[in-house]
């Protein structure tokens, strides 16, 4: 039963910055998506961390292996990034940016320039159909992969940015933070940034990670994915928070994924107020709602209520979240405007 609290942060205009593609697949595409491969033998409980589970990061990972398995066709890339662009506009979602890794799989023939194509393809296909909101697509580098493959999906990406009518925005690197270290990947963020893709990196999701953030931090990004242990207390330091307050990196917040994948102990010990509370930028993002059970509006309501935000508070957060997105200025201006309009009385 949704109650009154519920519907405020449903129809709450709400941007969404930091969402992975094969983790946003929700419960009912993941039962059509079984049904379409009974062979495989995989079950809701290997694709999905329910409420009260959770996971370390390690098996995170496994889930994701699991899901790539379920969509490896056009078709499926097609039909799961309908269904997610869908869910979030149901979820009051009025801008998304949406990312993903190219994935080639011989057996089906799908390659990476026809991964990336039927993405746009399904953003195309949602506006034609009147879907209530603007999409961009950030594409993935998945560090696990290493250095010659990051430069390819960089040339990948420069290639979309030049020819998808301005839907591919930018570059993300994500994957496994256990895996690989960022010096190696450093080139091909460069050469991303020379070429004016914007960067969203996930930076310090994981204790080890303070050197390869400091290395990211020259180029700098645009946005940081997480930056869980930025800050001193958890392993972090004094330096590596100046330097993304001074450049003013605005972070990429994920509660209900970062307590499931046991980065952060509890809600109330999530990052979120240590950044907030000095003013920084913070977009609240669901990272994987598929995987991780939930949604943007959840995840506003957790935020609200574990750090005590006031529901103009809760508003102007939802709002800034505008400027710092990879739109263009139009774009921006317009969903200023739709803030406007729809912003309760109540306020
Ligand atoms: C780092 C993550 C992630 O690209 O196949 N991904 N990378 N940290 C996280 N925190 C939990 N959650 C997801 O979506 C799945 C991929 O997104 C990245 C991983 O590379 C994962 O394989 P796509 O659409």
């Amino acid at each position: 039963m949704e109650t009154e609290a519920d519907l405020f942060y449903r129809l709450l205009p709400k941007v969404e910055l930091h969402a992975h593609l094969n983790g946003c697949v929700s419960f009912e595409t993941m039962e059509r998506l079984i049904a379409r491969k009974p062979h495989l033998n995989i079950e809701h409980s290997m694709t999905a961390i329910r409420a009260g589970q959770r996971r370390t990061l390690d098996e995170c990972f496994q889930v994701f292996k699991v899901i790539h398995q379920l969509v490896d066709t056009e078709e499926d890339i097609l039909m799961v990034a309908k269904a997610v662009i869908r869910e979030f506009a149901a979820d009051g979602v009025k801008y998304l940016e949406l990312r993903s890794t190219p994935r080639s799989e011989e057996k089906t023939g799908l390659t990476k320039t026809k991964y990336v194509e039927t993405v746009l393809e399904a953003i195309r296909q949602c506006k034609q159909e009147g879907v209530d909101i603007e999409v961009r697509f950030l594409i993935a580098v998945d560090r696990r992969n290493g250095p010659e493959v990051a430069m390819e999906t960089v040339k990948l990406a420069e290639d979309f940015m030049l020819s998808s009518d301005g839907l591919v925005v930018g570059l993300d690197l994500s994957g496994n933070p256990e895996v690989g270290h960022g010096k190696d990947l450093l080139p091909a963020l460069q050469r991303a940034k020379n070429s004016a893709l914007r960067l969203a990196l996930h930076m310090s999701e994981i204790p080890s990670q303070k050197e390869e953030s400091e290395l990211f931090l020259t180029l700098p990004p645009d946005r940081i994915g997480h930056g869980t242990f930025l800050h001193p207390g958890v392993g972090g330091s004094d330096s590596l928070v100046n330097k993304v307050r001074q450049l003013n990196v605005p972070l990429e917040l994920c509660l209900t994924s970062n307590v499931k994948g046991q980065t952060v102990p509890s809600y109330d010990k999530h990052h979120f107020s240590y950044w907030y509370q000095r003013g920084h930028p913070c977009v609240i993002c669901t990272d994987d709602k598929g995987v991780f059970c939930t949604e943007l509006s959840q995840e506003y309501q957790l935020a609200a209520t574990t750090f005590g935000l006031s529901p103009e508070a809760v508003w102007t957060l939802s709002q800034q979240a505008i400027r710092y997105s990879f739109a263009p200025e139009c774009i921006k201006q317009q969903l200023e405007q739709r803030w406007m309009e729809l912003r309760p009385q109540v306020l």
